[in-house]
């Protein structure tokens, strides 16, 4: 029953030593064959970890027990923590525009630290309802500013949320990120049938402890797409380089490299830097100063849940 054959899998879910793997062939998944495997014990393996969204060899293939041993890891082009996903290519920062109010900072934390993770990054304003159209049309134009096309939903919209799951079947590995209260866990209990996470009113947000760590699992949105069934809880610490928050602005990295904007020194920060050329006028010119201050003297954390 044992099959002579290694095929390459996806780690969809991780419990003690176990692994459940699905079967990718033509960079597509085939999530009805599944396998659950544990680790060959090797030399190539110690002190490897091995975590939900990485990509694996399989070998020992047993179809009658659905039985199999994760023989190598293929290389990974990231690594998310808390919870500790690879290979994301999609981080979505939701962010309510009321309930709790719309922070811009925070927003801005948020985006800056989803960017370090060099996957697309998307804002999603949840809670529309609470706000008028013309609220919503003022807001998508700020952040269109900002460089990102806002999408906007509310729980009565199912049009709006329907759009929001096509975009995501077209993404490869998704994860929502974003403080606490703005909906994440509704959307995703609406995304993933049967995931039936608890969702908490803000108000009582606070009493309640934070989120006791649960196993995260990746769920299938199509044979190419899939999704982390709970949120990016802290997006870990902006300890980020100088040479890189440039990087992390779009209204900057936009102008550098779409428009050939070139300051008299290579590694200019935009702030008091001797001909410095890069057009400053832009709403958050002033939060990137703040963070380049900040980066030359200590890190500032950030919380999500
Ligand atoms: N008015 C309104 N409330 C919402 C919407 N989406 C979620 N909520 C409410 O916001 C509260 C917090 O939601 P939850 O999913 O637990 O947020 P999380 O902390 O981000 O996971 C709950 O009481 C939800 O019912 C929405 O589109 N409109
Ligand atoms: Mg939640
Ligand atoms: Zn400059």
């Amino acid at each position: 029953m044992i099959i002579d054959k290694k095929l390459k899998g996806l780690v969809i879910k991780k419990f003690n030593e176990f692994f459940l793997v699905a079967i990718m062939q033509h960079e597509n998944f085939e999530f009805k064959k599944k396998f659950l495997c544990k680790i060959r014990k090797s030399v190539n393996f110690r002190n490897q970890f091995v975590f939900v969204g990485d990509e694996v060899i399989i070998d020992q293939i047993d179809l009658k027990n659905k039985r199999a041993i994760i023989e190598s890891l293929v290389k990974r082009t990231n690594l998310l923590e808390r919870p500790s996903v690879a290979n994301i290519s999609n981080i979505y920062v939701i962010c309510s525009v009321e309930e709790p109010k719309l922070n811009l900072s925070q927003v801005n934390k948020f985006l800056i630290s989803a960017e370090q993770m060099g996957v697309e990054v998307s804002l999603v304003l949840t809670k529309c309802d609470l706000i008028t159209e013309q609220k919503r049309i003022f807001l998508i134009d700020k952040f269109q500013k900002w460089g990102y096309q806002a999408i906007t939903l509310d729980l009565n919209n199912l049009d709006n949320f329907k759009k929001f799951l096509d975009l995501l079947k077209e993404k490869k590995c998704s994860i929502f990120t974003g403080p606490s209260g703005v909906g994440k866990t509704t959307l995703l209990n609406r995304i993933i049938p049967n995931l039936n996470n608890t969702t908490s009113p803000v108000s009582s947000k606070i009493k309640r402890g934070k989120n006791t760590t649960r196993n995260v699992e990746l769920f299938s949105l199509s044979s190419k797409s899939f999704i982390v069934d709970s949120p990016g809880f802290n997006m870990q610490a902006l300890e980020i380089g100088i040479r890189e928050l440039p990087n992390l602005y779009p209204e900057i990295y936009q102008q550098v490299v779409n428009q050939g904007v070139k300051c008299k020194f290579r590694n200019c920060t935009h702030v008091d830097d001797d001909g410095c050329n890069l057009n400053k006028d832009f709403e958050r010119y002033g939060f990137y100063k703040e963070m380049i201050e900040s980066s030359k003297s200590h890190c500032c954390l950030i919380q999500g849940d």
